[in-house]
């Protein structure tokens, strides 16, 4: 995608869905052209007392003389469509000939051409139908793939986030405006912003600011899963243990300790939430190289994990080693400690001493199923969801950029007033606070951040 981002003047067309799946295919036309391509495809004139807008009616559509399709369009009037220009939305047969087909005679019109990826919600945000916020929602709407992450989209979509930016810039506005009226009149020395007032708005907003900004991790964890590491000694039963969860069998097993070299990710949904399951490589000193470097890397992992599922079989100990084994999990990690293998003969193994030492371990066997759905549970039950209550919103990595810069301008503005900072670098700091603010919603925006964003929609988005 190039800078100037589209060229507006242009009817686009492109499949909303993909044609061969299901026997439906959506296709959108937006644009001034969009009733002429009805006209020429129908080979009517356009009649908008038989076909009104926002009612489906049903024609045919003509290839030449061959009969491509009886299908039903909608036809949208700008400004009221979903990207605020004249829209037709037609239900085609799913058919990939006749959609291919179709692609073809409207574009043969001058002036209709297909969208490019993202091209239907640029122009809905151009036109002013949504903000940035909610057009990034669009994409996180289109992805998500658990009850959560689609709470997450449809909050956002409804503009919890860019309602909560519109409150912080207005505040900020005021005192940008005083210190502003100041400049005008340095001669005069005189001090509109009352200094005190102003110190206690900026660290007001500067807390809202960084909580918002660290809403990243949630929504990291909402969007993508919760990072979880299965962990413990070689042989123990965390490639099994992964299988059980997924119920799969997704990594190898077998009684080799050092099975499991390499990393493996799985998604895996849990009662809504997902989780990141992580299987590692079992932690032991090893003089073969491969198996140092997953260890290194299992190692890596669990700092960075947001659970940790160490797990333990009831034929070793629990003696000082493994007990230092707990410590090498991250400090924002939550830790489950987990007894496999319980299904060995009654007397067998050290069972007792684990209860003992961790008096709520998970007891469990990932060969026979015994105790996995009170594990399940423990794991759905640990993820804080506390956050999630209300209007939670949830900002992606862009967002989280500029929050970051209008939290550091802030710090400046609240140093400056300390040390009774020169009118002019205060609201030049003001400034660059309400630059990074506006960016987040889009009401000001270079063309290349918005080539970024809309880039990564896909055609027919
Ligand atoms: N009896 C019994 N055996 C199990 C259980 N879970 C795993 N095993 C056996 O224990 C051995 C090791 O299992 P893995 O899942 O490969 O263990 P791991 O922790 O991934 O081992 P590494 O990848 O080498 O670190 C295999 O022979 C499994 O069949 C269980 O619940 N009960
Ligand atoms: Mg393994």
């Amino acid at each position: 995608m190039q800078s100037p981002l589209y060229q507006f003047e242009d009817t686009i067309v492109a499949p909303l869905n993909p044609a061969g799946q299901g026997a439906v295919c959506l296709v959108r036309v937006s644009g001034k052209l969009s009733k002429a391509v009805v006209s020429h495809l129908t080979k009517k004139p356009y009649n908008a007392a038989l076909w009104p807008p926002r009612t489906a009616s049903l024609v045919a559509i003509w290839d030449g003389d061959v009969l491509l399709d009886r299908a039903l369009f909608t036809s949208f009037d700008a400004p009221a469509s979903y990207t605020g220009e004249d829209c037709v939305e037609w239900g085609l047969h799913a058919s990939p000939y006749v959609v291919n087909r179709f692609l073809t005679l409207c574009t043969e019109i001058p002036g209709v051409r297909m969208a490019q990826p993202g091209e239907f919600t640029w122009r809905a945000f151009t036109n002013g139908k949504m903000d940035l916020s909610r057009a990034e929602a669009v994409a996180d709407l289109i992805a998500a793939e658990n009850p959560m992450a689609h709470r997450l989209a449809m909050n956002q979509l409804e503009g919890g986030f860019a309602r909560k930016i519109a409150e912080l810039r207005e505040r900020i506005m005021e005192f940008a405006a005083l210190l502003e009226l100041e400049l005008d009149f340095s001669q005069e020395d005189v001090e509109f912003a009352d200094r005190s007032a102003l110190k206690d708005l900026v660290l007001s907003v500067r807390m809202q600011v960084v909580s918002l900004r660290d809403s990243f991790t949630a929504g990291e964890v909402i969007r993508k899963g919760v990072p979880t590491v299965l962990a413990g000694r070689p042989n123990v039963g965390k490639s099994s243990l992964l299988n059980a969860l997924l119920q799969n069998a997704r990594a190898l097993v077998s009684d080799q300790p050092g099975t499991t070299r390499d990393t493996i990710e799985e998604p895996c949904a849990i009662n809504g939430i997902t989780f990141r399951l992580m299987d590692t490589a079992g932690l032991r000193e090893s003089t073969d190289a491969v198996e140092q470097m997953g260890v290194a890397r299992t190692h890596q992992k669990l700092t960075h994990a947001g659970l940790v599922l160490m797990v333990a079989s009831v034929d070793e100990y629990p003696d000082e080693a493994w007990m230092n084994l707990l410590s090498l999990a991250g400090t924002q990690s939550k830790v489950l400690v987990v007894l496999n293998k319980v299904d060995l003969p009654e007397g067998y193994g050290h069972r007792s001493d684990w209860l003992q030492r961790f008096p709520d371990l998970l007891e469990i066997s990932a060969q026979t199923g015994q105790g996995m759905d009170l594990l399940r549970k423990r794991m759905r039950d640990i993820v804080d969801l506390g956050r999630l209550a209300g209007d939670f919103v949830a900002v992606n990595a862009r967002q989280r950029h500029s929050l970051d810069q209008a939290a550091s301008a802030l710090q400046s503005i609240y140093n400056g007033l300390h040390q009774n900072l020169e009118t002019e670098l205060l609201a030049e700091e003001m400034r660059a606070v309400l630059r990074s603010l506006a960016e987040l919603t889009g009401d000001i925006a270079a063309d290349d951040l918005l080539g970024a964003i809309f880039a990564k929609f896909c055609i027919g988005k």
